[in-house]
């Protein structure tokens, strides 16, 4: 029988890895489809929205978004609260690692000068902001909303992932530091015995 497919980039990052970990914490035998860049632009027109990911279930037409995937997901296996104040609680914050990628994403596009000065007016402003915003509405420990793991931790891991290495030029790997809510959720979200054992698991390769 034909298996739910994950379709994005093939890179462990960002919107795509948060729902390759939920599906794996899931339980869902899923196929997971890598595109290399190279191979983005000839598939780009006939994703639903032009974007990465996407989720196909047999039977049914492909399904974008990110958080529409996690939702999905989420609620079917145990990801999600049950509590629909809670659930919408958690949308909240879901919906705040995506005005994150809004803010950050376009300075990935920009020349490097550009860059330099768009990238430091986030960490004067913007990101600071951002994390005391979450830090104020993480309401648990370890995770968002206490003791268990749902999508929402997912996506504040990744967003915290993000920046902690120390790879983002411009923006330091301590831009979170004084946030111990949020590294908090990274930290056990990153020690979590679901996600250790995605990857302990190979990597497929991309295409083509
Ligand atoms: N709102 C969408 C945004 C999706 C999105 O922008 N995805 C990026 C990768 S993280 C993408 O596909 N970029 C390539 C492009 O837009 O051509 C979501 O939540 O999934």
């Amino acid at each position: 029988m034909a298996k739910p497919k994950l379709i994005y980039f093939d890179a462990p990052v960002s919107r795509g890895e948060e729902c390759r970990l939920a599906l794996h914490l899931a339980g869902i035998d899923f196929e997971d489809v890598r595109v290399k860049f190279e191979a983005w632009p000839a598939l780009k027109p006939q994703m639903p929205y032009g974007a990465m990911p996407v989720y196909e279930l047999p039977g049914r037409p492909p399904l974008a978004h990110t958080n529409a995937i996690l939702l999905l997901v989420g609620r079917a296996h145990g990801l999600h609260p049950a509590d629909e104040f809670e659930a919408a609680r958690h949308e909240g914050m879901m919906q705040h690692v995506e005005d994150l990628r809004a803010n950050v994403g376009p300075t990935l596009r920009m020349p490097d000068a550009d860059k330099k000065a768009a990238r430091e007016a986030l960490v004067a402003g913007y990101l600071p902001a951002w994390a005391q915003a979450a830090e104020k509405n993480i309401s648990g420990a370890p995770f968002f909303g206490g003791a268990k793991i749902n999508v929402v931790d997912l996506k504040l891991h990744m967003a915290v992932r993000w920046f902690i290495g120390g790879k983002v030029d411009h923006i330091p790997a301590t831009i979170f530091a004084a946030y111990p809510k949020l590294i908090g959720v990274h930290d056990a979200v990153r020690d979590h015995a679901g996600v250790k054992s995605w990857y302990a698991k190979p990597q497929p390769a991309g295409i083509p």
